[in-house]
């Protein structure tokens, strides 16, 4: 079962870590993407030699995407669980107050970066007519909440792309699973409220939310189901949470 390599991307932080860890210290071969390359070591450090080989790329930018996954060594290069993590939301604004660069940030890593990764790796799982796609969405792909607006049309945006490689790869023998969390602290706040620690950490307070370990805890019951098993789409909250925008218990 195991001995499998997965390629994570938005390994440096979150659920990505938390997940590239969990799988690592499994038996899986962790193949760990993302920009931040100081983190690596540390990560390195957490698992057995020779378990993770870790890759620097934006999943903006095509070119990179497609130079990286190409440069990997023989050894690396047949990849059969491919977890599309990285993403971000930028800004909480109402649509008329929207910063169109924090629009383009979001559309262009969580739904045009998932895409150019997939795309790299799709191929080479159809030569062996076998694989895994796990697909990052959120509770926000499921339903708006106010001044969600563009981060939430980019995880509707991952659900369809989520259903559409479900039916397309389906006869190519690779299997689709989109989880959809609600509230995890990482540093997703940070990085929507743009480093304001304060902001970040008021989100959360007084509500017991999900882990990054939690998520990762899943994917890895997940990506152990037997062939035939395909756990297709999930939504996980914290017991405090029922909805995107409401009933939280405090
Ligand atoms: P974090 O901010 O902790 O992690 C985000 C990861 O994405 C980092 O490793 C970051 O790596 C990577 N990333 C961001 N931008 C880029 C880029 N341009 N190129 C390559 N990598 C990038 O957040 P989470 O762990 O919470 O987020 C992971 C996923 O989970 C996201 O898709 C998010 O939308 C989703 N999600 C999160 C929820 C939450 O409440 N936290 C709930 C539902 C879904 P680096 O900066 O090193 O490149
Ligand atoms: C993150 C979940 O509801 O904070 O995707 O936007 S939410």
């Amino acid at each position: 079962m195991n001995n499998r390599t997965v390629f994570i991307t938005g390994a440096t932080s979150g659920i990505g870590r938390a997940t590239a860890l969990l799988l690592g210290k499994n038996g899986f071969r962790i193949i760990a993407a993302g920009r931040r390359t100081e983190r690596f070591e540390e990560l390195k450090q957490e698992l057995p030699e020779g378990q993770v080989y870790t890759l620097e790329f934006d999943v903006r930018d095509k070119v990179a995407v497609k130079e990286a996954i190409q440069s990997l060594p023989e050894e690396w290069k047949a990849i059969d669980i491919l977890v599309n993590n990285a993403g971000n939301a930028h800004g909480l604004s109402a649509i008329q107050d929207g910063d169109t660069d924090d629009w383009d940030m979001m559309i262009d890593i969580n739904v045009k970066g998932l895409l150019y990764v997939s795309r790299e790796i799709i191929p080479g799982m159809i030569t062996r007519k076998s694989g895994r796609i796990i697909n990052i969405g959120s509770i926000a792909g499921k339903e708006v909440y106010p001044n969600g607006n563009v981060y939430c049309a980019s995880k509707f945006a991952v659900d369809a792309i989520s259903q559409a490689m479900r039916i397309d790869l389906n006869r190519e023998g690779i299997l689709v699973s989109e989880i959809n969390p609600g509230m995890v602290e990482t540093e997703f706040s940070e990085v929507r409220f743009k480093g304001d620690k304060e902001r970040a950490a008021a989100t959360y307070k007084g509500i017991e939310v999900l882990k990054a370990e939690d998520i990762a805890d899943i994917i890895l019951f997940v990506v152990t189901r037997p062939a035939h098993v395909n756990l297709a789409d999930i939504v996980v909250f914290p017991a405090a949470q029922a909805s995107a925008a409401i009933n939280f218990r405090k």
